[in-house]
């Protein structure tokens, strides 16, 4: 495998497990660009000027615009990334990149979750990220396991159709949307490896659980934004569900007893299926809309 063409972006906040990384980086990947996009002390940043790698004082805030920045000093035509916190291993890094420099895919995912480790991610963090990816799967027609993974690579083409994109919180998962959004499709994912932090505390999110509310939120705005009649259609089916299964008591309640004296119930069963159908109906106009517009667009 050639690797000249590659380059790796490391985000660090005084990462120990940096230094490690950059020496399994060399022996794997001969050839490849190291670029550390750092938010550290200049303590950290002589040690790692000391690695004779390509160091950039990340200017912005965040893990998402970390990564933007860095990319957007990388020479390669591919571009990829793994956390340094010792938490990955990269050989995973360069199985992944070599799905995308072998032309398989336009990005490439690990995929942490198809063994998990207990002590290395939790069960609602876990639990949290598959349903959050599944979401993203029904709504972009993507078969990916695992949209918040720290190792990933993508075609610079992709990375160059996003680069004007205001960067959003939702860690990996930014890129995915983004990137499938730009129309760069085939997004592929290998099962890898993910191990306890060895050191430090983690930098990305104070709260895992706020984080991943927002990267959720993100998913049904863009559901909404591309695929309406999914998301109101789904919303829609499932109050009709409610207001249907709330009116068939009160209909039992009536044949039993000769009289409908359940006037509260059926208010709220007669609300719940008129919300769905106009909910039902508003995802099929969005839709309507959105295939106008795209047709325009393609004019
Ligand atoms: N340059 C830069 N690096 C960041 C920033 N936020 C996080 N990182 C780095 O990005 C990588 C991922 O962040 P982590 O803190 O490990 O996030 P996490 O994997 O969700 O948390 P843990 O499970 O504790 O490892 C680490 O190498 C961090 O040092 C940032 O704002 N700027
Ligand atoms: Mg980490």
């Amino acid at each position: 495998m050639r690797w000249n063409g590659v380059s790796v972006v490391l985000p660090t906040i005084e990462e120990e497990g940096a230094f490690a990384v950059i020496d399994s980086i060399r022996a794997l990947m001969p050839g490849c660009e190291i670029i550390v996009i750092d938010k550290s002390g200049p303590e950290y940043r002589r040690r790692i000027r000391a690695k004779k790698v390509k160091l950039v004082e990340q200017q912005s805030k965040g893990y998402e615009n970390a990564l933007m920045e860095g990319f957007s000093h990388a020479k390669g035509n591919v571009l990829a990334t793994i956390d340094p916190d010792g938490t990955y291993d990269p050989e995973d890094l360069a199985k992944v990149v070599a799905l995308v420099v072998e032309g398989d895919a336009d990005m490439a995912l690990g995929n942490r979750l198809h063994n998990r480790d207990r002590k290395a991610m939790n069960g609602y963090i876990s639990f949290g990220n598959k349903n959050i990816t599944k979401i993203y799967n029904a709504v972009h027609g993507i078969g990916i396991h695992d949209a918040l993974s720290g190792i990933f690579a993508m075609k610079k083409k992709a990375f160059e159709a996003i680069s004007e994109v205001v960067p959003y919180r939702a860690g990996t998962l930014f890129f995915v949307l983004e990137v499938s959004k730009a129309g760069y499709n085939k997004i592929k994912d290998i099962p890898i490896s993910y191990y306890p932090r060895p050191s430090g505390e983690s930098k990305l999110a104070k709260s895992k659980l706020l984080y991943g509310l927002g990267v959720a939120g993100h998913i049904v705005r863009s559901a909404r934004d591309y695929s309406p009649l999914l998301i109101f259609g789904v919303i829609g089916v499932l109050l009709i569900l409610a207001g249907l299964v709330i009116g068939a008591f009160v209909i039992a309640n009536y044949l039993h007893t000769g009289t409908l004296n359940e006037i509260g119930r059926s208010l709220i069963a007669f609300m719940l299926v008129t919300v769905g159908f106009l909910s039902v109906i508003s995802g099929l106009i969005l839709d309507l809309l959105l295939q106008i517009v795209r047709k325009m667009d393609k004019l």
